[in-house]
């Protein structure tokens, strides 16, 4: 059987990162896609000893450049059979009453609008290809509210949303979909959420063992490589210490 091709967003960091690692492992030719070019670089060298890499710098946030990207493609790279929809982060962590309004309109333009883009632009591809398989990463956040994480809840709960309505529009094209929503990983994404506050952000793993980027990647790589009449629709991956997205034994 001829290699894949995965094009996963957020390839920079974290869980998108791993991800990358992970799937090179597996044989799996890499789209990488993130705003650091310099990042995107590094990870290109890194794997394309394994696997054909190609990477695709974009603001996910710009539809047209969304586009543009993905019809920059070359031939080598334009089937893309997995599409690991990751980009995303938490801008603030305010109650509603005194939340900002561009830390909602980075949360909703990123973690919805921009996830929705990039399908657009490939689902055409896989429903001409008859095949593909969609990841959309989620969050326990979307699916339960918790004080102070209103809109950024409010974006898992739309990918949550969105992952279901994908999987029965989809269906009958043989597109497979589903969605893995981690608890906490310990990535960027506090650092970014806390806008740079390194010290308030580790503060948020203290004291407990958080998932890593590689726990995650780990379960993506075991969901896309099922055989084809096996989809794995949702998956909800907590660390052993969290209960809820309020509940974390700090004594584990
Ligand atoms: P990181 O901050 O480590 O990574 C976020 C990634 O998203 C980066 O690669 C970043 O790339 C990319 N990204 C952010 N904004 C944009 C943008 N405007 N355009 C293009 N790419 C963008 O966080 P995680 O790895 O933790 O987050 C990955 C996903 O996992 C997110 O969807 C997040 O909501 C979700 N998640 C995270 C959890 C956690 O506890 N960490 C738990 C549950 C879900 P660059 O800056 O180069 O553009
Ligand atoms: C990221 C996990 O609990 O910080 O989605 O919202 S949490």
């Amino acid at each position: 059987m001829p290699a894949k091709t995965a094009l996963i967003t957020g390839a920079t960091s974290g869980i998108g990162k791993s991800t990358a690692i992970e799937l090179s492992k597996h044989n799996i030719n890499l789209i990488l896609c993130g705003r650091r070019q310099d990042r995107l670089d590094q990870l290109q060298n890194e794997l394309s000893k394994t696997v054909d890499v190609h990477t695709l710098c974009f603001d996910i946030r710009d539809k047209q450049k969304v586009f543009s990207a993905i019809e920059s493609l070359p031939s080598t790279f334009d089937s893309i059979d997995i599409l690991i929809n990751n980009a995303g982060n938490a801008h603030g962590l305010d109650p509603i009453q005194t939340g900002k309004l561009e830390d909602w309109d980075a949360m909703m333009d990123i973690n919805v609008k921009g996830l929705l883009y990039v399908s657009k632009a490939i689902i055409p591809k896989m429903i001409n290809q008859k095949s593909g398989h969609i990841i959309n990463i989620g969050s326990t956040a979307g699916k339960e509210v918790y004080p102070n994480g209103n809109v950024y809840c409010a974006s898992k709960h739309a990918v949550d949303a969105i992952n279901k309505g994908m999987r029965i529009d989809l269906n009958t094209h043989g597109i497979r979909v589903g969605a893995v929503h981690p608890g906490l990983v310990e990535t960027e994404f506090s650092n970014v959420r806390f806008k740079g506050d390194d010290k308030k952000a580790d503060n948020v793993y203290k004291g407990f063992d958080p998932l890593t980027p590689e726990d995650i990647a780990d379960i993506i790589a075991f969901v896309v490589t099922r055989p084809y009449h096996v989809n794995i629709a949702d998956l909800i991956v907590l660390p052993t210490a969290q209960a809820t997205s309020t509940i974390v034994n700090k004594t584990l």
